[in-house]
């Protein structure tokens, strides 16, 4: 079950410059950052509120790393702006075996890593009426060691 807006992906062309627009026009800080090679960017989470299911609510700001990446190729054909919009779950892998059930295009056979350790996987653009559609589920939690 999809129960929070876990984050909206934004494509900049200058990840520092974008960061300190958040952080001067909103105050909004950097949570976490980092290069992910496998999707071929480099992002900066920021975490807007945490949600009732214990997850949290994120901008994900990316600068792609290679021209040829998904990010990379959306900004040059569209400039900067929202890329897609990312649902959380708990379950990633059951709700994008029911979606693939109904018809929508799945992009991976098996989910991949994104952000901060989390299982991500993402909708065909096309079948969801034109917005890129990524799921999540966060990693777990780490308990603390005694
Ligand atoms: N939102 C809406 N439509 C999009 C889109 C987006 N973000 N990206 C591509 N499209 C549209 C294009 O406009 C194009 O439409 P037309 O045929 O009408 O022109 C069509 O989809 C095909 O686009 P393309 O430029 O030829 O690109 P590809 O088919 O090679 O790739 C996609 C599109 C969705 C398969 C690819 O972007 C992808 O695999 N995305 C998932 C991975 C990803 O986005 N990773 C970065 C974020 C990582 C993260 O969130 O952690
Ligand atoms: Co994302």
């Amino acid at each position: 079950m999809l129960t929070r807006i876990d984050h909206i992906g934004i494509a900049c062309f200058d990840l520092d410059r974008t960061v300190e627009f958040y952080r001067a026009t909103y105050g909004f800080e950097v949570f976490h950052s980092e290069v992910n090679e496998e999707q071929g960017v480099r992002e900066a989470m920021l975490k807007i509120n945490e949600t009732s299911d214990g997850g949290a609510s994120y901008l994900q700001l990316l600068e792609p790393t290679r021209e040829d990446s998904a990010v990379g190729k959306w900004l040059a054909k569209n400039g900067e702006g929202v890329h897609h919009i990312a649902f959380g779950t708990a379950d990633v892998d059951g709700d994008a075996a029911d979606i693939r059930d109904k018809g929508v295009r799945v992009l991976y056979d098996q989910p991949r890593i994104g952000s901060m350790g989390s299982r991500i996987t993402f909708l065909h653009p096309k079948d969801c009426h034109g917005v890129l559609t990524e799921l999540v589920t966060s990693a777990p939690v780490e308990s603390p060691e005694h």
